[in-house]
């Protein structure tokens, strides 16, 4: 542990405020991150419902033009967007980052494998649940292409045997810590139980590195970290 780990005091930090909807599979990515680094207790969730569409509306397309979320906005009003950016950020807070890599070869592979996560898999199956099922209903998916969805479909399940060979040699997504992109294939299976999408029986390491994470407590208490107020919900 560096001396910077040692001086650094969460309680001193801002508090921040972090727009997501808790159940979402990318906003799950910055909760997990929170919890890893230890920074639950600065972070002030604000509930964007995504079956109601408000991700949509002009005043959250002001703090995010994606109009996705999750978003961060630092107590001086600055805005942080995209779980990899967000996640970057919140580790290098203490100095001494853990997820995104302490050395230039781990920021490398930590950056490539998170990439390749959200391209083969996450993302993959965003683009099937948004086209090639109601997604979040005809209010808010204004244009859907199925054809496109069950395609990326089929990519995220090919995503799914890439990531099973890679786990049959090592323990974690780039070696033998857990970082990111670990993260980041944890988003996507969230994702694939959502929309029902079984990991393949054959993909055994995916499905034995996954019941591993699932153990970890970022992962499990990742909706209950914050929940919205069901009386506004
Ligand atoms: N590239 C973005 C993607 C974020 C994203 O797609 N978030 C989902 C939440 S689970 C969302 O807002 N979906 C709503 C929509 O696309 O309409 C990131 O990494 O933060």
């Amino acid at each position: 542990m560096s001396a910077d780990t040692l001086d650094f005091d969460v309680s001193k930090l801002a508090m921040m405020n972090i727009y997501d909807w808790h159940t979402g599979p990318y906003p799950a990515r910055i909760r997990i991150a929170l919890a890893e680094k230890n920074l639950q207790s600065r972070a002030r969730f604000v509930s964007v419902n995504l079956w109601k569409g408000e991700h949509k509306k002009p005043e959250f397309l002001a703090l995010n033009y994606s109009g996705t979320l999750p978003v961060l906005e630092l107590d001086d009003g600055t805005l942080i967007a995209e779980c990899t950016a967000i996640t970057e950020y919140l580790d290098a807070l203490d100095g001494a980052p853990t997820l995104t890599g302490r050395t230039p070869l781990e920021k490398g592979l930590i950056h490539m494998m998170s990439k390749r996560a959200e391209l083969e898999l996450l993302d993959a199956i965003s683009v099937y649940f948004h086209h090639a099922t109601p997604g979040l209903g005809p209010e808010v998916e204004l244009y859907q292409n199925a054809e496109w969805g069950l395609r990326q479909r089929d990519k995220a399940l090919r995503g799914m045997h890439y990531f099973d060979g890679v786990l049959k040699t090592q323990p974690f997504v780039t070696g033998e810590y857990f970082s990111m992109a670990d993260i980041t294939v944890i988003g996507g299976l969230i994702f694939a139980g959502l929309v029902e999408l079984p990991i393949p029986a054959e993909c055994e390491a995916l499905q034995a590195w996954y019941v591993r994470m699932q153990e970890r407590p970022s992962v499990k208490n990742r909706i209950t970290m914050s929940e919205p107020n069901k009386a506004l919900v």
